[in-house]
């Protein structure tokens, strides 16, 4: 029996590596705006792939508004919930109530059932550039456990016609490219002091390309931007996430 077992999960797990090693669309962090980008690209047809550093869903949700299990989503987002099937209460002024679990299952399951395939426990820690100008090509990930071990192993490669950097706060894959593509002029002022009203369209309208091939999505675009932070409110992670989607899409279709 240990025997099947073990050799059921290498053969698999070896398959799906070695069929994702190559995709339309790499997404890194499975958040709001990830997981909402993945579901959209995945139901238009597109091979995507999404890698996350954690062994669960949701970046910033779950924590949500100072831990409390009610997170708020204004009204501009409710075609998104309906379209992932996560229930809201009316909480006024335009705003409404989302249990955080519900909405980092039900945002999960989406993206899963649209084809979307995710990959826990991965930790993306560079990109692959070609061409002049440059283009990314690809990512470089390794397992978070080694990444968090310190310990220096050669990360592996995943190579991608687009790749969306939705890891939040830091803009992690935005950041890679600014330090070691410098001919791509990319600047991270990062992100300014909370201005919910504001922010929450800003992050929207400026979702998109930040370097060609390279997207930035949720938080990731308001420290590419340098746009005010907007505290526990997800309409414009999901929004950002639904947009991104559809520009990735144009792009790759206009490509072909
Ligand atoms: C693999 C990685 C890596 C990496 C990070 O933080 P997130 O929830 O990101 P968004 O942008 O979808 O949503 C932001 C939202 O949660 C939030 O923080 C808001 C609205 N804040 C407002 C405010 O004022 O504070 O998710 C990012 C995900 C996480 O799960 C990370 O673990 C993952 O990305 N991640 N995965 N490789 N290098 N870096
Ligand atoms: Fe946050």
């Amino acid at each position: 029996m240990e025997l099947k077992i073990g050799r059921a999960i290498i053969k698999k797990g070896l398959e799906v590596l070695y069929e994702y090693s190559d995709v339309d669309v790499a997404i890194v962090g499975a958040g709001p705006s990830g997981l909402t980008a993945a579901r959209y690209l995945a139901e238009k047809g597109f091979k995507v792939l999404v890698f996350e550093r954690r062994f669960s869903f949701g970046g910033g949700i779950g924590p949500g508004g100072n831990m409390l299990p009610s997170i708020v989503v204004q009204e501009e987002a409710l075609p998104i919930l309906r379209d992932f099937k996560v229930r809201y209460q009316p909480a006024g002024d335009g705003l409404y109530t989302v249990d955080p679990a519900e909405l980092i299952a039900k945002l999960a399951a989406g993206a899963i059932d649209a084809g979307a395939k995710i990959i826990l426990g991965v930790h993306v820690d560079d990109v692959i550039f070609r061409g002049d100008p440059p283009r990314v090509v690809g990512l470089l990930w390794i397992w978070t456990p080694i990444q968090m071990s310190g310990m220096h192993v050669d990360p592996l490669y995943t190579m991608a016609k687009a790749v969306i950097d939705a890891t939040g706060h830091d803009a992690e894959v935005i950041s890679v490219a600014a330090r070691k593509v410098p001919e791509l002029g990319i600047q991270l002022p990062g992100e300014k002091s909370a201005w919910s009203e504001v922010s929450e369209k800003l992050v929207v309208e400026y979702t998109g390309k930040v370097a060609p091939g390279l997207y930035a999505t949720g938080m990731a675009v308001t420290a590419v931007h340098g746009l005010p932070r907007m505290g526990p409110i997800f309409g414009g992670m999901m929004l950002s996430g639904r947009k991104v989607a559809e520009l990735v899409a144009k792009d790759l279709t206009e490509e072909v």
